[in-house]
């Protein structure tokens, strides 16, 4: 091919791999980066207008929401809405999912989930956020309106899912179970372009991301395996590498490339983790597995867990498959003790 690959081109010639070759995923996934992109222009700016800091009120979750986060919310719901190919919405910001009854969406065959500005308390100090999501086909019967049926989906049935990681560059990263491509977007034509074709995560890495801060309260296994990435290493004749953002989509796309693993355990205070698992912990999961990686609770993979409320949350650990097999191993370990 001649010249660069841009997202609307490659997802219309990706277009007979998905399993309801219609086009609908098609353009919900154009949707999707465009949003993305208006996002990305806000968040660029962030440093300039007012519309940095916090707007004083809280989400559903009790957790600060930064103006931001109001601002990316409607503008992902709103390009879903208008663009005709998703019919409801969940979203970390809405206590309740939303539904698309009327105008171009009312015969759509999919629902989102959205976290539309993870890893928020970054904005105020200029450090990578994301926006994360998750694609499911409804399975209620499409002339009824959208149900939590439709939502409450196990991870395997994603039919798509990615993440936009607004960084020193913005990339787009999505799959819809064929790999996983990831597209950076070229400020200069304003479009997502084929950067990184069928992405692999390496099978084992050097970095483990975890807030450190809480391991008097992680369970025993974890406090071993965090002993174990400090030991020095045979091989390399180093302790492992600890890099924690604190923004999960950019801790996680640091490690899809370098190698690595992610962890945010079970505490004390909170067990069954901080992340959401419909739309933090699936779609990254479904991204990571597709690029040869592994995700689970500790015990099952996070993509077989059965959702039973639209903000639950998971313990997990992502990364590097033998990465992820090594703190499995401890954890039994550290349950036998
Ligand atoms: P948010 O959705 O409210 O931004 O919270 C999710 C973020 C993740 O991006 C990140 O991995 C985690 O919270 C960091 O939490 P902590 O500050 O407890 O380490
Ligand atoms: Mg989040």
């Amino acid at each position: 091919m001649i010249g660069v690959e841009t997202l609307d081109e490659f997802v219309i010639r990706k277009q007979t791999e998905f399993p309801y070759a219609r086009g609908d995923l098609s353009r919900l996934l154009r949707d999707i980066g465009l949003a993305a992109k208006i996002v990305n222009r806000e968040v660029n700016k962030a440093g300039l207008v007012d519309i940095l800091g916090s707007t004083g009120k809280t989400n559903v979750q009790g957790e600060e929401v930064k103006k931001l986060d109001v601002f990316a919310n409607r503008r992902f719901i709103a390009a879903l809405e208008l663009g005709g190919q998703c019919r409801g919405v969940a979203s970390e910001e809405n206590k309740d999912f939303i539904t698309f009854r009327d105008g171009v969406s009312k015969d759509a065959d999919y629902v989102v989930a959205l976290d539309p500005l993870d890893g928020s308390s970054n904005i105020d100090v200029n450090v990578s956020v994301g926006t994360i999501f998750s694609i499911y086909r409804r399975v209620t019967p499409s002339e009824g309106p959208v149900t939590a049926e439709d939502f409450l989906q196990k991870g395997r049935n994603q039919a798509a899912a990615g993440y936009i990681i607004y960084g020193s560059s913005t990339m787009l990263v999505y799959t819809t179970g064929y790999g996983v491509n990831g597209f950076t977007l070229d400020p200069s034509i304003g479009e997502f372009c084929l950067s990184h074709p069928d992405m692999k995560i390496p099978k084992t890495g050097k970095t483990y991301s975890v807030n450190q801060g809480n391991f008097l309260s992680f369970p025993e296994g974890v406090k071993q395996f965090i002993r174990h990435c400090k030991e020095i290493d045979k091989a390399t004749d180093r302790p492992y590498s600890l890099r924690y953002i604190g923004s999960m989509v950019a801790d996680i796309h640091r490690n899809l490339i370098t190698g690595g693993i992610f962890l945010y355990p079970a505490t004390t205070d909170a067990p069954n983790g901080k992340l959401r698992l419909l739309y933090e912990c699936n779609p990254m999961s479904f991204i990571v597995e597709q690029a040869g990686g592994r995700a689970t609770d500790g015990s099952r993979h996070i993509q077989d867990i059965e959702p039973r409320e639209l903000h639950q949350r998971t313990p997990i650990f992502i990364g590097s498959e033998l990465l992820v097999l090594k703190l499995e191993e401890f954890l039994r370990e550290g349950a036998g003790s």
